[in-house]
């Protein structure tokens, strides 16, 4: 469909052909995009592993460090391996680091010695750059490099190998073999990962093209041995990479010593817990691939690629987690195997019967490979944000409720919804604008006849504290009339083709350039054009939607860019293209920084496209999926890999994008994705209008409720997300994590919890389903969210509970503490100085609960210099406090500016206790200490019922929410 072949004219209409179905009977074209086997490097690396298999013990690795090269210092380990590259013993030098960081996480970068490079004449494009592309670590790492100077070798001397002692307490150990090299990283003496243990690490070296003798007269020309055939150019879909360096590929594999999970490298529509990836019942024969591509109409139950890549992977068994992020931004492919342990597992420790094992590889670059000995998920990601950076704590508003579609079509169409979402009272923050909102698709204008007030429109949202999100794409119109394109070309600052021109594609406008967002001065131009008195028409409350960033070219490579496109600094295309996308959402993110002086809003960009790091931009959702229930049940474990990938901050088009829900999934897919971090309702230009008011009873009534207990919820969720921004914590947290010793629930990936509230929830997925089997993760007692009747419930066992339309199976996990707002509203916004509600939840034993508030404005960077209220709560027995959730912190030094001054007079009004003990009953107040002076609140004591816990209910606590504070019950 989108083959250059076609004309633009004709491919839409294709388009609307295809997609005006009502029902979704859409699938990617499969062939449109490579398996392994269309990608030389891929193909070759498997092949590789495939000989190593089957040559069995006598393979040896030609990759071995050369002993006197070897040295420690100031927690790098240095040396120089040599890999035998023929039968004459020749050998090309490789010089390998591993760096040990502060935080006990190691790194093993191997390079090309440069020496080997003068001798390459690259074929084409002799502006590319000779050597590996060495730059991700300057997009990527924001911190945490640090090196331990402690960390030191141990062990006898040896000429054989080194072992360093690293981490906290010298805990880790990495054990350096030599010959051939390989390495094991050990946790307290036991080993978790093994690097090259199969002995496939590769590293296609460069080297210059011997082009095979002209044949002489009459003799048939000699073609190049198979595996060469495609070192110097391939042909894919009727397009041809040039391939100037020859083949540069670097493949390794890593095993995970024990383990039998492996979660993560998102995005990828497939189950949570990863699938072995070389044939086998269930399994897929393909690796699992990272290659940011616009996959139109994509497959479920996949390994296939989609728009975004984090190559960051974790294993887990009992009590343990390790992680890898394989640092490289070139397409990359991961094959998975599992195989069983032989002899006594349990050497290993609990539940470890089966090692997985990977296999990395990459298409050019260095190998760079940051090792996470764990033992917690959780230790992880804090260690992985501290690399990468954390989600950025955003809008208030951008966690509420998005409405979106392709397209609101003209200022009064916005306008028109803005009032129905009011009259109907359904909550809303953000209304988006797609590329319709444009004048011919030329970014940064409007669409004059439909689009006549854009001011006034935002205005008119901006009343109710509500906002807009305009789209904004890479590609920019090649048209005459258009100053962004004339000043893009003067200025020098488009993607090239090989050739050094300007690069031209086909997309929306038609024939595109594209901005080359790694160059720092496109960039700073980029920033220009968002100016309030440059982007007319938008103002504050203007946020932005960044898409087609994977870059989606129609009529490129599977829909991409040339691989042998050169970016800023003479880098290939191919070098850099899973951080193409992130490039173009930090122009956007900080152009949004810098669109007035003085002014200091948080950004809003959501990006289709995303690598490592992306996290501290915005947010991404997971682009096209379609209305149907296998797409909704697809979103959960998507969003949980997300989570575990450093990249919370994710939605998934409610509704579905293609096609038409009907009234059961729309409804049920707002009831999921009111749990979603990211919550956008979106829908393509075809389909039918289905703002949540259009739905019908009881339709419209089932979504509003959903929206509501969101909207009551944002309190809980903006907690989380603090969590998230300063520690990695996921927003929702799959059973692996919140449970990493319960095994049967290591794959469950159709439910969660939220942040630390204890609130477990099952949306439910599946059409004419009215009851919902939650499985149940450990003894802990579970009431139910609406009516507290105490489930019951059997630790690791699944329990069936009633989930009719109208409801959503959610639970409440005893022992916690999660703030709530109940006052229904319009926006966030107006939600700003309500009071709180706090419910508690009593533990099966112990009478012990915990949990905490986070609250700034939700706005500006005022919390940076202390402007928030951050608050842990306790119930112990029968008291129930607030401290400050930051042992460090004396808030009361705090000089409060207008936001913290006005939150004095919001309060903790209600305290619902679940599960509230017998003792507490006949009491009607309570005593509430606060700032030296003591006063008395009601309290209703309801006693267990038929199912249903006692529950007491405080009123008119009283208290300010920043405050400390104690009530005591009896
Ligand atoms: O801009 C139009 C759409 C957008 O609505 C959607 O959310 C993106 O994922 N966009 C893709 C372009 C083409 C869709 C077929």
């Amino acid at each position: 469909m989108r083959s250059s072949t076609l004309t633009w004219a004709s491919s839409l209409c294709l388009l609307s052909a295809l997609t005006s179905l009502t029902s979704p009977v859409l699938a990617v074209k499969e062939h449109d995009f490579k398996k392994c086997d269309q990608s030389g490097f891929c193909k070759r690396n498997r092949a590789y592993a495939d000989s190593a298999a089957a040559t069995g013990s006598s393979w040896t690795s030609p990759y071995n460090i050369l002993p006197e090269s070897a040295s420690i210092k100031d927690g790098q380990f240095q040396a120089v391996i040599l890999k035998t590259i023929n039968d004459k013993g020749e050998t090309v030098r490789l010089p390998i680091t591993v760096s040990f960081t502060q935080a006990g996480v190691a790194r093993v970068t191997v390079d090309e010695e440069r020496r080997q490079n003068k001798d390459i004449e690259l074929r084409h494009n002799s502006a590319a750059r000779k050597e590996r592309y060495n730059e991700a670590e300057k997009l990527v790492i924001v911190g945490g490099l640090e090196l331990d100077k402690t960390a030191k070798a141990v062990g006898e001397d040896s000429t054989s190998s080194t072992t360093v002692q690293y981490g906290p307490d010298g805990q880790f150990e990495a054990y350096i073999q030599y010959s051939p090299f390989s390495v094991e990283f050990k946790r307290d003496g036991a080993t978790e990962i093994k690097f090259n243990d199969r002995g496939l690490l590769n590293m296609e070296h460069w080297r210059p093209k011997v082009d095979a003798p002209e044949p002489k007269e009459g003799e048939e020309a000699v073609s190049p041995p198979a595996e060469e055939a495609t070192w110097w150019e391939e042909t894919f879909g009727g397009n041809t990479d040039t391939k100037p360096r020859g083949p540069e590929s670097i493949g390794l594999d890593i095993s995970f010593v024990g383990y039998n999970h492996v979660f993560g490298i998102p995005s990828h529509a497939g189950p949570l817990s990863l699938k072995e990836t070389r044939g086998g019942d269930g399994n897929y024969n393909e690796p699992y691939r990272m290659y940011n591509l616009d996959v139109f109409e994509y497959i479920l139950d996949s390994p296939m690629t989609l728009y975004g890549s984090i190559p960051f992977m974790q294993a887990h068994r009992q009590d343990s987690t390790v992680g890898v992020f394989w640092l490289n931004a070139a397409e990359t492919w991961v094959d998975i195997t599992k195989q069983k342990i032989k002899g006594n597992p349990l050497a290993l420790g609990a539940g470890a019967t089966t090692n997985t094992n990977t296999h990395w590889i990459s298409e050019s670059g260095l190998l760079d490979v940051f090792v996470f000995l764990g033992p917690t998920t959780q230790d992880i990601l804090q260690k992985y944000g501290e690399l990468t950076g954390y989600t950025a704590l955003p809008q208030e508003s951008a966690i509420g409720y998005h409405q979106c579609r392709w397209n609101y079509v003209s200022d009064d169409d916005v306008k028109d919804v803005d009032r129905k979402m009011d009259k109907y009272g359904i909550p809303y923050d953000v209304i988006w604008l797609d590329i319709e909102y444009t004048n011919e698709k030329k970014y940064f204008t409007w669409d004059a006849d439909k689009f006549s007030d854009p001011s006034g429109m935002g205005e008119r949202l901006d009343e109710h504290g509500r906002k807009l999100v305009v789209i904004i794409d890479p590609h920019i119109k090649n048209a005459p009339d258009y100053d962004v394109v004339s000043q893009l070309k003067s200025k020098d600052f488009g993607v090239k083709n090989k050739d050094g021109g300007i690069f031209d594609g086909w997309c929306w406008p038609g024939s595109s350039h594209w901005i080359d967002a790694f160059n720092p001065k496109a960039v700073d131009w980029w920033k220009s054009l968002f100016k309030y008195d440059a982007f007319k028409g938008t103002a504050e409350n203007t946020f932005i939607w960044n898409d087609m960033n994977e870059p989606s070219v129609f009529n490129g490579p599977e829909t991409t860019m040339p691989k042998d496109n050169l970016h800023h600094g003479g880098w290939e295309h191919r070098d850099v293209h899973n951080l193409n996308g992130m490039t173009f959402h930090n122009a956007t993110h900080l152009a949004l920084l810098s669109r007035k002086t003085g002014e200091l809003r948080r950004p809003f960009v959501l990006t289709r496209a995303f690598f490592a790091g992306s996290q501290r931009l915005g947010a991404m959702w997971t682009g096209d999926n379609q209305a149907s229930w296998d797409h909704l049940a697809a979103s959960i474990p998507m969003l949980l890999s997300q989570g575990i990938a450093g990249f919370p901050f994710s939605g998934a088009d409610v509704g579905g994008f293609f096609g038409n829900p009907d009234k059961e999934l729309q409804t049920r897919w707002f009831q999921a994705g009111a749990f979603y971090p990211f919550f956008r309702g979106h829908a393509h230009i075809d389909s039918r209008r289905r703002e949540p008011y259009l739905a019908g009873e009881p339709y419209t009534t089932i979504i509003t409720s959903a929206l509501r207990l969101r909207y009551s919820l944002l309190p809980a969720y903006y907690t989380a997300f603090h969590r998230a921004h300063v520690a990695g914590e996921p927003i929702i947290k799959p059973l692996f994590y919140t449970h990493p010793n319960a095994e049967a629930g290591f794959a469950i990936d159709d439910q969660f919890f939220v942040g630390n509230t204890g609130l477990l929830v099952k949306p439910v997925l599946e059409e004419g389903k009215d009851t919902a089997d939650m499985f149940i993760p450990d003894h802990e007692v579970y009431y139910d969210y609406f009516d507290y009747s105490v489930v019951p419930t059997q630790a690791g066992k699944r329990t069936n509970m009633p989930a009719p339309l109208d409801t959503i199976p959610l639970l409440m996990r005893g022992g916690h503490i999660f703030p709530r707002r109940d006052q229904p509203r319009r926006s966030s916004q107006l939600m700003k100085y309500d009071d709180y509600t706090l419910v508690v939840t009593l533990p099966r034993e112990g009478g012990h609960a915990e949990g905490s508030l986070y609250v700034d404005d939700g706005d500006s960077f005022d919390y940076e210099k202390g402007q928030y209220i951050h608050q842990a709560f306790v119930l112990d027995g029968n008291t129930i406090t607030s401290s400050s959730a930051e042992l460090e912190r004396d808030a009361s030094k705090v000089k409060a500016g207008a936001w913290l001054s006005a939150m004095a007079d919001v309060h903790v009004d209600k305290i619902v206790v679940v599960g509230a003990p017998s003792e507490w009953a006949g009491q009607t107040e309570v005593s509430v200490t606060s700032g030296g002076k003591t006063w008395t609140a009601p309290i209703d004591y309801t006693p267990a019922s038929g199912g249903r816990a006692a529950f007491a209910v405080i009123r008119h606590v009283g208290t300010a929410v920043g405050s400390d504070w104690e009530v005591t019950v009896v």
